[in-house]
């Protein structure tokens, strides 16, 4: 069975009953953000290249009121909470004057997005804080690329984590019915519908994180440059696999590797939603697989697990395509599948696979909100 998906209305109960234990008093305020799939486009968004995900059900709600205490007080309600976290309020003397009655805020976090899990867990978190923050200051972002570009900085700069714009940007600009294709190097985006009610996107998560996770993300990005820069191309976008085949004997095996995934995964996935538009889901479920392919064999970012679900969910009837989703290591595969297949799909998987998997069957959801609390 896939796991219930539990409705943003009850997290926020959930959220306002430990609001009043811990700080006395309801919240006013109440924001979500959500997690995201990415359905094609994998390691493409610091090429400057496109990615193509959609935004989840799964969500991270903040509730809260602003104080004039001076502090920012946060409680969560992940499984690692303690007592509520504790900072100054500071206000960025780069920023605009924020109204003069806000000086901290009382808060409560909540979310359904696994952790860990590579579904954008951190950047769903950003999102709900830069709209909480939002929402209590009446200081609004000039534009939503400008927010999720201000989310990418805070995850560069507070978790050290080098990572493209695919997350912050789908969890403030997803939208429901649609998967979003990016072009990274532009950051326009396009809505493609995904309403066909024969088929699904089933997300399995592996529930294993391996720790190279963390490591390997940065050296990935850095040999990609390399590659650009051998070639004389600022990045991968510029690139072809001619040019990578020109310059072959000046690149190590590995840097070789790397970039081929880069450049054919950019390609695969403009083609990809060509694809899609046309309905022709044989053809899309197996660029999906040549994606998930391209990932463990050049760019080695898949593990077993992965592996393991990918190659099992290929072995069932009406499945078109599978592959790893996110940064990988870890985390989650997706999978198309007919709709009418996808408790065979689960059951297979469940018999399978080696470890514990849970799976979501989820609709294409809306980024950001304000919600009515
Ligand atoms: C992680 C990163 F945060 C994204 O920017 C992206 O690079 C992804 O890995 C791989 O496609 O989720």
């Amino acid at each position: 069975m896939a796991s219930k998906i539990p409705e943003v209305s009850s997290l926020v109960c959930e959220a306002q009953l430990a609001f009043k234990a811990t700080y006395g008093g309801n919240a006013d305020t109440a924001v979500s953000a959500p997690g995201r799939v990415n359905i094609i486009g994998e390691h493409t968004d610091y090429n400057d290249g496109f990615v193509f995900p959609m935004a989840l059900p799964l969500v991270t709600v903040i509730i809260g009121r602003k104080t004039q205490s001076g502090l920012c007080r946060i409680q969560t309600l992940s499984e690692f909470a303690d007592k509520p976290l504790q900072v100054a309020f500071k206000t960025p003397s780069s920023s605009a004057p924020l109204t003069r009655d806000v000086s901290g805020f009382d808060a409560v976090v909540t979310s359904s997005v696994p952790l860990g899990g590579g579904l954008s867990s951190s950047a769903s978190l950003e999102v709900a804080t830069y709209t909480f923050l939002e929402s209590i200051t009446g200081t609004k972002a000039t534009s939503l690329r400008e927010k999720a570009l201000a989310c990418q900085k805070a995850e560069h700069e507070f978790a050290n984590m080098p990572c493209g714009i695919m997350d912050q940007f789908i969890s403030t600009m997803g939208k429901r019915g649609n998967a979003l294709l990016i072009d990274c190097r532009s950051l326009e985006s396009t809505l493609v519908p995904l309403t066909d009610p024969s088929i699904a996107f089933v997300i399995t998560n592996s529930n294993v994180r391996h720790t190279l996770s963390g490591t390997e993300y940065p050296t990935r990005r850095r040999q990609c440059q390399e590659a650009a820069t051998v070639m004389g191309k600022k990045c991968l976008r510029d690139a072809t696999l001619q040019d990578l085949e020109k310059h072959r004997s000046s690149l190590s095996e590995e840097v070789y590797k790397r970039a081929q995934h880069a450049i054919s995964e950019i390609q695969r996935t403009e083609e990809a939603v060509s694809v899609l538009r046309n309905s022709d889901y044989t053809l899309f479920g197996k660029m999906m697989t040549e994606s998930h392919n391209s990932l463990k064999d050049d760019y080695e970012v898949s593990c077993s697990e992965l592996d393991e679900l990918v190659a099992g969910a290929l072995e069932v009837p009406g499945v078109f395509g599978s592959r790893m989703t996110g940064g990988g290591f870890g985390g989650c595969t997706v999978t198309l599948v007919k709709q009418e297949c996808v408790d065979s799909l689960i059951s297979h998987t469940l018999e399978k696979y080696s470890g514990k998997p849970t799976f979501y069957v989820c609709l294409p959801s809306e980024g950001t909100q304000q919600l009515a609390i």
